[in-house]
C-alpha cells in the first residue's frame, strides 16, 4: 500500500504497510481502485451531460458519497468498498449503454504518462470478480506509486493528488448539505470535473494542476455556504449557549461525527424514553443551534477529540452512534457491541445502521447502565464551554469589535482552529494560544478547539466581549470567512489580508485541504500550516505555494517566535 492523504502520515512520508489510521493494505488498495472509477464515472457522466444533455444527478449522488467514504477515519470495512467499486461499475456501464444506444462517440480515454492505456479511468470496465484479493489487486496497479513510477515526478502527482483530496472534503461537505436539504448539484459537478481532469493531458503541468487546486477551494466555498445554509434553515442560526461538559445520571447515547440531521433523528427518537443524548467530538457546536439545543434530554458533551475515543468510549456507560469521520477502530472485546456507524462510515465488526434507522441504537441505550448519580456529581465541577458563535452571533458582535479595535482594546485577531489529532507536535497550539496578548481574540472552529479548552481566555480587558469565539465545525470556516470579510470591509481594509487577523491552521485530513484551497482561492496569505506539511506536496510544490501565497509552516519549537512574527506582519 502507499497511502499519503493525512497529516499523521508514516515518518510524514507514507503509511507502506499499515495505515497509522489503521487502514489494512486491502482497504487501502480498494479505496484507490474506488477513487479511479470515480475518475472513471465523472468522465462518463461528464460526457454523457454533454453529448446528450443527460442528468448527473443519480451519478452526482452517488459520486460525493464514494468519495466521501475515502476520507481518512471514515471508512475501514472492506466489504462496504467491494459495493461501492460495484455500484460504481453499474452506473459507469449504464452511462456508456445510453451513449452507445443514442449512436454518440464513446469518451475517448486519452493517453497520459500516469496511466498505462488499459488502465486509464475512461476505459475501465466493469469488474468480473468482485472478490477482495481481485479488486485489490486491481487497486495496487492504478495506486500512487504505479502513477509515479510510470511519471517519475512525485511534484505532478502529488498536485494531482491535492486536487483529489480537496475534492473528497469537499464532496463530503456536499454530501453532508444534501443530506441536510441542500443539494449543491453545480458545485458538485465541478468537482467531478477535477477528477476528470486529473486523467485528461492538460493536467501535465504543475500550473494548470494548481489552477484546478483552486477550482475546487472556490467549489468547495459554495458548497460550505450550501451547508450552512442547510443548517441555519434547519436548525435556526448559532447563537452563544454554555454546554455542560459531562453526564447527568440516567440511561445515555454518544452521537459523533459532524451530521445534525442524524443528531436530531437521535433527539426525537429518544424524547420521553429516559434516554439523554450526548455529543462527542465535533458534534459539539450542536448545541449553539436552538432547534436542537430546544431538546431537554440533549444533556451535553462528553470527551475530547476524535483520537482519543478508544479509551473514551470504553468509559460511556451508554450506545454510541458514529454518523461521519472520524472514527477508529475499536479495541477488540471492547465496546463494538455499543457503538453502530451510519451514512458513509463503517468498521468492520460493527453493526451499520441505514439512514435514520436507529432503533438498534436507542435499543441498546436503554439496556446499557447509563450514569450513575455519583459520576454526575463529578462532572457537575467541570467547567462549561460556550458554543453558538456562528456567522450572524460573530456579525451580531462586529459592532462592538469594531469600538474595541479602534480603542485598541482589541490589537490582534488570531484563527486558530481546524483538525486535532494525537501527536505531541500539536501542543503547539495549546501553548501558543496561552501566550496570546490579552489585547487579542481567538476565533476557533473544527475539532481543534480541543487544544484551547480547558483555558480561561475570559473577556477582552474593558469590554464584555469573549475572547475565545468557537464558530462550530470545520465547515463552519465558511462563516470565519465571512465574518472575516465583513471586517475588512468594516474597516475599509482592501482585503482580509490586511487586517490584524493571522491564520494558524492545524490540519489532518481532506476536508481540511478542501478548506485551504477555500481559503487559497480566496487570496489569503501568509497562513500558518501544521504541525506538519502535507507529504504529497514536494519541496518543489511547496516552493509554488511558498512563493505565491507565503504558506509557513508552524514553527512547532518556537511559537514565541511564531507568534511575534503573526503580531508583526499577520
Ligand atoms: Fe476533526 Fe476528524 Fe472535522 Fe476532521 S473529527 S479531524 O475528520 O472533519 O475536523
Ligand atoms: Fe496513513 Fe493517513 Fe492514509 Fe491512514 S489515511 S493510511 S494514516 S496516510
Amino acid at each position: 500500500m502507499f497511502c499519503y492523504q493525512c497529516e499523521q502520515t508514516t515518518h510524514g512520508k507514507g503509511c507502506i504497510t499499515v495505515g497509522v489510521c489503521g487502514k489494512t493494505p486491502e482497504t487501502a488498495a480498494l479505496q484507490d481502485l474506488l477513487v479511479h472509477r470515480l475518475k472513471g464515472l465523472a468522465g462518463w457522466a461528464l460526457h454523457e451531460k454533454a453529448t446528450l444533455g443527460a442528468d448527473t444527478a443519480a451519478s452526482l449522488d452517488f459520486f460525493r458519497a464514494a468519495m466521501f467514504s475515502t476520507l481518512t477515519n471514515v471508512n475501514f470495512d472492506e466489504s462496504r468498498f467491494v459495493d461501492y467499486v460495484r455500484t460504481a461499475d453499474q452506473l459507469t456501464a449504464k452511462i456508456r449503454s445510453r451513449v452507445a444506444a443514442a449512436g454518440k462517440p464513446p469518451l475517448e480515454a486519452p493517453s497520459v504518462p500516469w496511466f498505462l492505456p488499459h488502465s486509464h479511468p475512461f476505459a475501465a470496465m466493469p469488474s468480473t470478480d468482485y472478490s477482495v484479493d481481485a479488486l485489490a489487486a486491481a487497486g495496487r496497479e492504478v495506486g500512487i506509486e504505479s502513477r509515479r513510477s510510470l511519471t517519475g515526478d512525485a511534484t505532478l502527482i502529488g498536485l494531482q493528488e491535492l486536487v483529489c483530496y480537496g475534492a473528497k472534503g469537499a464532496a463530503a461537505y456536499a454530501h453532508h448539505a444534501a443530506l441536510a436539504g441542500v443539494d449543491e448539484q453545480a458545485a458538485t459537478e465541478d468537482l467531478m470535473h477535477a477528477m476528470a481532469f486529473v486523467c485528461t493531458p492538460e493536467a501535465g503541468g504543475a500550473p494548470a494542476v494548481l489552477g484546478r487546486a483552486l477550482q475546487v477551494g472556490e467549489a468547495n466555498l459554495r458548497i460550505m455556504k450550501a451547508l450552512e445554509t442547510a443548517h441555519t434553515s434547519a436548525y435556526g442560526h448559532p447563537s452563544p449557549s454554555e454546554v455542560r461538559m459531562g453526564p447527568r445520571e440516567g440511561k445515555a447515547l454518544l452521537v459523533t461525527g459532524h451530521d445534525l440531521t442524524d443528531l436530531r433523528t437521535i433527539l426525537d427518537m429518544t424524547a420521553g424514553t429516559g434516554v439523554n443524548v450526548y455529543t462527542h467530538g465535533e458534534m459539539l457546536p450542536a448545541h449553539g443551534y436552538p432547534e436542537l439545543r430546544k431538546y431537554p434530554h440533549l444533556a451535553g458533551h462528553f470527551g475530547g477529540a476524535w483520537y482519543r475515543q478508544k479509551v473514551e468510549f470504553q468509559k460511556f456507560p451508554g450506545a454510541i452512534l458514529v454518523t461521519t469521520n472520524c472514527v477508529l477502530d475499536p479495541p477488540k472485546g471492547t465496546y463494538e457491541k455499543n457503538m453502530f456507524t451510519t451514512g458513509e462510515t463503517g468498521v468492520t465488526g460493527v453493526s451499520h445502521l441505514a439512514a435514520g434507522d436507529f432503533s438498534a441504537v436507542v435499543a441498546r441505550a436503554l439496556e446499557l447502565p447509563g450514569f450513575t448519580a455519583a459520576d454526575e456529581k463529578a462532572a457537575d465541577a467541570l467547567p462549561p464551554h460556550l458554543v453558538g458563535f456562528g456567522r450572524e452571533a460573530t456579525l451580531g458582535a462586529a459592532p462592538a469589535v469594531l469600538d474595541a479595535i479602534k480603542e485598541g482594546k482589541l490589537e490582534h485577531i488570531f484563527l486558530i482552529g481546524g483538525c486535532d489529532g494525537s501527536e505531541g507536535s500539536r501542543r503547539y497550539y495549546q501553548r501558543i494560544s496561552a501566550m496570546l496578548p490579552e489585547t487579542s481574540m481567538i476565533l476557533t472552529l473544527g475539532c481543534a478547539k480541543y487544544r484551547l479548552l480547558g483555558q480561561d481566555f475570559g473577556t477582552l480587558p474593558g469590554t464584555a466581549l469573549p475572547r475565545l469565539l468557537d464558530m462550530g465545525q470545520c465547515n463552519d470556516s465558511y462563516a470565519a470567512v465571512q465574518v472575516a470579510v465583513a471586517l475588512a470591509e468594516a474597516t475599509g481594509s482592501a482585503s482580509v489580508n490586511e487586517l490584524p487577523l493571522s491564520l494558524d491552521l492545524s490540519w489532518f485530513e481532506q476536508k481540511a485541504v478542501a478548506v485551504l484551497l477555500s481559503l487559497l482561492h480566496l487570496g489569503v496569505t501568509d497562513i500558518r500550516l501544521g504541525p506538519a506539511l502535507p507529504a504529497f506536496v514536494t519541496p518543489e510544490a511547496l516552493q509554488i505555494l511558498v512563493e505565491a501565497y507565503k504558506i509557513k509552516p508552524a514553527d512547532l519549537k518556537h511559537p514565541e517566535e511564531d507568534l511575534a512574527a503573526m503580531l508583526q506582519h499577520g
